[in-house]
């Protein structure tokens, strides 16, 4: 696969990123300096990497309630999300939204969201406005294994389906939903299978391994911007920390955490570049160095931020939409 330089050390650079960003949340976490739940991304980083390396500013993606890592693989600002995780008024959403709900649309995130499930409808929302306008930008839609089972997912696929919306829908199956195993909530076993019921070609891939889903992705990325509708990718990977800060984990072993962790899509990926060549360990523990000096400063920056004031507190909570924006998509749908 011929992927060059820069686009691997960027890649290299994202995943090192929301690595270090995940595991200062869940020390400082411990520490009691973060308000509200926090649901950590740490182990599934290849996932969101790979899938957004093939995406443009103005592409979407739709996220879950474990949102950081496709935020940081989307462009998101570093300092604005983690000042939004403390709370704070120079945060993404200015405060208001904490980690379950970081967005930031200039960059095509539309946002993490606490609805299990709550994503594919939103993503069949920015493809039918792709569609109706004639672009050739495309939506990935990541969400869990959990959120496989939901009716809104069901009515998503379906949708994307018949109407061809360029859509891709990636499921990270972490294997747990909270704590409960797909091998004894998912019917049938097999969630890529099931999107194949609704027309739409479906896969599943090794979601530890970067290139897997890089490749995966560009596929399906090529064929939405084609306008030959929507993929679906079953993408099989790890979270590292429990379902939330705060979890206990008694509903796995340690054995199976380390045997996972001794496949991390990181160390996979420095392997595979460093042994064909392609960059070299120095090129690699400088983004290293530069990924920590890069959080230390977002927690510097949220740290030292002001808490949004109670003036702050009823604004942005509606938005008005004129007949004017709303022409294009009754004229497409009449
Ligand atoms: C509609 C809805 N039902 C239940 C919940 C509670 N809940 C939060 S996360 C979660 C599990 C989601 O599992 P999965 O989709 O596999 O995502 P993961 O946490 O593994 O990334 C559940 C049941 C919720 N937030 N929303
Ligand atoms: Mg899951």
């Amino acid at each position: 696969m011929d992927i060059g330089k820069e686009k691997l050390l960027w890649m290299y650079e994202r995943m090192r990123l929301i690595r270090e960003f995940e595991e200062r949340l869940h020390t400082d976490f411990a520490a009691g300096k973060i308000p509200g739940f926090v649901h950590l991304y740490a182990g599934e980083e290849a996932v969101a990497v790979g899938a957004c390396t093939h995406l443009r500013d103005d592409d979407f993606i739709t996220s879950t309630h474990r949102g950081h890592g496709h935020c940081i693989a989307k462009g998101v600002d570093i300092n604005a999300m983690m000042a939004e995780i403390y709370g704070k008024a120079t945060g993404a959403c200015k405060g208001k939204g904490g980690s379950m709900h970081i967005a930031d649309v200039g960059k095509g995130m539309l946002g993490a969201n606490g609805i299990v499930g709550g994503g594919p409808p939103i993503a069949c929302g920015s493809g039918l406005t792709a569609k109706v306008k004639g672009t050739d930008q495309v939506t990935i839609c990541f969400f869990g294994d959990g959120a496989s089972n939901q009716g809104t997912t069901a009515e998503g696929l379906n949708l994307a389906g018949i109407w061809k919306l360029p859509v891709i829908f990636i499921c990270e199956n972490n294997g747990y939903a909270e704590t409960t195993s797909p091998d004894y909530s998912v019917s049938g076993r097999d969630i890529a299978a099931r999107a194949r019921g609704y027309g739409m070609p479906s896969l599943a891939v090794d979601g530890l391994d970067l290139f897997a889903i890089y490749e995966a992705v560009g596929e399906a990325a090529a064929r939405a911007r084609r306008g030959e509708g929507p993929t679906f990718i079953e993408a099989q990977t790890y979270r590292y920390f429990g379902h939330f800060e705060g979890d206990t984990i008694h509903y796995r072993t340690r054995e199976e955490e380390t045997r996972y962790r001794s496949r991390d899509c990181i160390e996979r990926f420095r392997s595979a570049v460093t042994d064909q060549g392609l960059l070299t360990a120095a090129d690699l523990d400088a983004i290293d160095q530069q990924a920590k000096a890069s959080i230390d400063e977002a927690v510097r920056f949220a740290d030292t931020s002001p808490l949004p004031t109670q003036a702050d507190m009823l604004t942005d909570v509606y938005v008005n939409f004129s007949e004017r924006d709303l022409w294009p998509f009754q004229q497409a749908l009449a």
